[in-house]
């Protein structure tokens, strides 16, 4: 792997020129990890790996289509680029514009994106913009916003995001020898499973692999818009990056869930909560709530037996557990002791008097 970026990387399937200018903070290239302790927890006879996402630039995996929109944007000479986000996609839209010399405007939930995303919004220089709305009614003036000439939307309604992210499953495939038998993942806005299954189709379709997996999507309950068949209306889950109650990519998430005898289902709260705390005790993975969400699909679908022995599994999981540091120090119901500053303290505090 001599080039860094996921646009040097995988240029000959992706819609670039030589003039585009590359606009990358050598996003991709994430860990497949293996995790067999989680399959053993769960009592299951399966191959598990966790593509973990947290490990890009800027935390997520945002960055891998948020490359190429820049790009692009930049190619074309756009001045401004904007987004509405649960977070991430503003964080990376943010770094990715500070590196190419453009303005950000980003439109956020009032008081329900992660600190970590807001910070990352901040000290990038984005102008950030807290609505009295909900993610959906963000991204309703976006769309507005992107019939000026100057602004670039790169929202996953941007397609180059979809065409940067779909690299993801070139990478999984490139690291197994194979695509999976099945593939799991959260989804939100719906822009990474559409994502990931053109990928996947693509590289099947260019020789380099033999057979796609069934795509296994996974939305919070109370932003279950998909699983329910109709928007909802005031979307609420602790998963605060997948809080959308009307997905932009709706439709194609729906196609690649049934064109590949996959499903698109809901957990609840809880179940995304032991969930993370479990890849981080079981793994030694952290990821933030979204993220643990397809974590929380295959606890479900193991119990349900939706796994057949000998599986292939992959997770992506999306986001970096530092993200939101909040949910994480209250998920993780254990609390710090505070101590006098010697040995017999300390000893005495854990119980090896
Ligand atoms: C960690 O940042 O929509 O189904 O505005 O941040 O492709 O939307 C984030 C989505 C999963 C869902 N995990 O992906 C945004 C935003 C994390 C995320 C999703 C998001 P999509």
């Amino acid at each position: 792997m001599g080039e860094h970026g996921v646009i040097r990387r995988y240029r000959r399937f992706l819609p670039v020129s030589e003039d585009t200018p590359v606009i990358s903070l050598n996003e991709g290239g994430t860990p497949l990890i293996e995790a067999p302790g989680i399959v053993s927890k769960l009592g299951g006879d399966f191959h598990l790996f966790v593509k973990y996402e947290g490990l890009n630039p800027t935390a997520s995996f945002k960055d891998r289509g948020m490359t190429l929109a820049v790009s692009k944007a930049a190619e074309r000479g756009a001045r401004i680029v904007a987004c509405a986000s649960t977070g991430n996609t503003s964080a990376s839209a943010a770094a990715y514009a500070a590196r190419a010399g453009m303005r950000c405007l980003v439109l956020i939930p009032e008081g329900k994106i992660a600190y970590g995303k807001m910070a990352q919004a901040l000290i990038h220089g984005a102008q950030t913009l807290e609505i009295r709305g909900n993610f959906d009614d963000a991204l309703e003036i976006v769309r507005e916003l992107g019939k000026r000439e100057d602004v670039e939307v790169v929202n996953s309604i941007n397609p180059y995001r979809i065409q940067g992210q779909k690299t993801a499953s070139f990478e999984v495939c490139d690291a197994l020898g194979e695509a999976p038998d099945m593939h799991f993942l959260p989804v939100g806005n719906a822009g990474n499973i559409t994502a990931y299954w053109m990928g996947y189709k693509e590289y099947r379709e260019g020789g380099n692999s033999s057979k796609l997996p069934r795509m296994m999507g996974w939305q919070a309950e109370g932003a279950a818009p998909i699983v329910l068949g109709a928007p909802v209306e005031r979307p609420e889950t602790v998963a605060t990056a997948i809080r959308i109650g009307n997905p932009a990519s709706w439709e194609h998430a729906v196609n690649a869930a049934t064109e590949s005898s996959g499903a698109i289902d809901m957990v609840s709260d809880e179940e995304i909560l032991d969930a993370q705390r479990m890849l981080a005790r079981t793994a030694g993975i952290f990821v933030e709530p979204a993220s643990a969400a397809g974590i929380a699909g295959i606890v479900k679908s193991h119990s349900r037996g939706d796994i057949p022995n000998g599986s292939t599994v992959v997770v992506t999981v999306t986001g970096h557990g530092l993200k939101d540091p909040g949910v994480a120090v209250e998920n993780s119901l254990a609390e710090s002791t505070v101590v006098d500053a010697d040995l017999d303290s300390v000893l005495a505090a854990i119980g090896l008097v």
